[in-house]
């Protein structure tokens, strides 16, 4: 009688909530999705636990993974900063949305999905760094670095008070303002866009004061290329200015002090090594400079004992391990700080139905080829790492294959949030991968043109196609060079097989394919020539040949 009584009042309570929780549901599910546009400056999918744990654990990021979505081949079109976020906020490739190098302003007059979010009822910020060159359209609130911006007690550009110095630590000052605004500016009755944009491990790669010991302490795998002598490359390899030991600076990078550059003999040699140092170092507090001190000091003298016996394979060997404490202590921040607006989510009820972004606005080399930098098509700086979480949708702990590009964000979020994709953009939205639709996705080659040469680094002018077996590279300007990679054969991209006969098939129906994909993206010699002419009328005067590495 008893268990009747009790199984009648648990079936009816269960139809009871049931019916609530549908009714819930129904309204969740008419209900937008908010955005979480989460990106790091330069980080490397190398230094993802959530793709590989040998360099650092990163518990938070790898959250979004396992909660989410994970996208093993996910690239971008133009490996470098401000044209990265140019074709993320236009869903529009280089060549079309004008911005292809960090030399020139963004063009303003494009339309940005924000823009669309915004006039579709959405509320919209963007905290940290864009690297535009001019105020971004389509935000009801925005504190964005001006250009790279400082680790150590940032100047901010505001929308609504200036330029404005913020005291602390830049990863944690850009979480404190999205946080701020999520808990005081945005309105319950509205969903959100909203773009939290890390300046961290851009290069002079500066860790907070609390993770500086603690890397400065650890000791990392070398990749196995990190003594590569681009043997089976072509000549954009070879003259690249991008090897740890040769182009590093020794003061902004390694941080040996600059008196310590001199008594040891090491020259200036980009003639901003110290001007690097220093402009960081006088940013500091005190405090700051005694915490920083504490480590680097004691560094500096086991330096200046080593440095004359030094051989030049432990010069390398040392640098890289300089390169990854400092690189991967700016990523503990990141993670830490990456983890605090998760909770946020989950105290407030908002991590059901928000699409969660982490992604990088390249990859980057962490010694692979004695690199470090991106800008090449190959591996480690054309992949970015991108994972998504968005309970309501997406499957938690799936992993993606598909070519998936930085073009395709703007179409994925209008796509989410049920706005219309403009009929120009063009990425292709990533909602049925998202939810397991894949029959929808037929995309099997993309597209690649990186332009900023010459300039620092001096990587040559190229563009691509990859598909997920090969990679055909063309070298122009003032080269005339074709590489081919086997993806499969070769992950590494050591031998350029472009003059094996056994690919010359390959190489031809790859050609015809990259000929189509220009014509469908619209890239032709003849923008490029404009560009090209464009860019040495204001670039003419940048020669950059740096050799450091003594
Ligand atoms: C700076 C860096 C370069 C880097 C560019 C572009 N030098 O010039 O190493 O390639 O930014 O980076 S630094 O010594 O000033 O840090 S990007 O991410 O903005 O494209
Ligand atoms: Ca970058």
């Amino acid at each position: 009688m008893f268990r009747a009584y009790l199984s009648t009042i648990i079936i009816c309570s269960f139809f009871a909530v049931s019916c609530a929780n549908k009714a819930g549901q129904q309204q969740e599910e008419a209900k937008q999705p908010n955005i979480l546009f989460i990106m790091s400056d330069d980080h490397a999918y190398q230094a993802i636990s959530a793709y590989q744990d040998h360099l650092i654990n990163t518990p938070n990021i790898d959250r979004i993974a396992k909660e989410g979505m994970r996208f093993d081949n996910a690239c971008v079109t133009n490996s470098i900063c401000a044209p990265s976020r140019a074709v993320i906020l236009t869903g529009k490739h280089s060549h079309i949305n004008g911005k292809t190098d960090n030399h020139f302003p963004f063009d303003t007059s494009n339309v940005t999905f924000p823009q669309l979010f915004q006039q579709a009822g959405y509320q919209t910020a963007m905290f940290g760094k864009l690297h535009f060159g001019n105020a971004p359209k389509g935000f009801d609130e925005y504190k964005i670095l001006p250009g790279q911006g400082a680790y150590y007690n940032p100047t901010f550009i505001t929308k609504t008070e200036g330029k404005k110095d913020f005291p602390g630590y830049v990863t944690d000052i850009i979480t404190d303002m999205t946080l701020n605004w999520l808990d005081k500016e945005r309105k319950e009755d509205q969903p959100f866009m909203l773009m939290y944009l890390h300046k961290a491990p851009h290069r002079e790669w500066l860790p907070a004061e609390r993770h500086i010991a603690e890397y400065a302490n650890k000791t990392f795998p070398e990749p196995a290329s990190l003594f590569d002598d681009y043997e089976g490359r072509g000549t954009a390899a070879h003259t690249a200015e991008m090897n740890i030991l040769e182009h590093m600076n020794w003061a902004g990078d390694s941080k040996i002090y600059p008196e310590v550059m001199d008594e040891l003999g090491i020259p200036d040699a980009s003639g901003w090594d110290h001007k690097a140092f220093n402009r960081e170092r006088k940013r500091m507090t005190d405090e700051q400079k005694a915490n920083w001190d504490k480590v680097y000091k004691p560094m500096n003298e086991a330096f200046k004992k080593n440095f004359p016996n030094m051989t030049r394979e432990e010069k390398m060997k040392w640098r890289y391990q300089r390169y990854m404490q400092d690189y991967l202590g700016t990523i503990a921040a990141v993670d830490e700080n990456v983890g605090r607006v998760l909770d946020y989510l989950d105290e407030h009820g908002l991590a059901e139905n928000t699409l969660v972004v982490y992604t990088s606005d390249q990859g980057f080399y962490l010694g692979e080829h004695g690199w470090f930098d991106k800008r090449f098509a190959y591996n480690e700086s054309f992949k970015t790492p991108l994972l998504m979480r968005w309970p309501k949708e997406i499957k938690a702990g799936t992993v993606r294959n598909e070519m998936v590009q930085n073009l395709d964000f703007a179409q994925t979020f209008l796509d989410a949030a049920g706005i219309d994709q403009p009929q120009d953009m063009q990425g292709e939205s990533l909602m049925p991968l998202l939810t397991g639709n894949d029959q929808d996705w037929d995309r099997d080659a993309v597209y690649y043109h990186y332009y900023e040469y010459p300039s620092i680094h001096m990587v040559k002018r190229h563009y691509a196609i990859i598909t997920q077996k090969y990679k055909l590279i063309h070298f122009y300007y003032d080269v005339d060079e074709w590489e081919l990679y086997d993806r499969e054969k070769d992950p590494q991209e050591l031998t350029n097989q472009y003059n094996n006969p056994e690919y010359a098939s390959v190489v031809e129906s790859l050609k015809g394919q990259l000929d189509e994909l220009r014509v469908k993206y619209k890239d032709s010699n003849e923008l490029n020539q404009a560009y090209i002419d464009k860019y040495l009328k204001k670039v003419s005067e940048f020669r950059y040949n740096v050799k450091t590495g003594k």
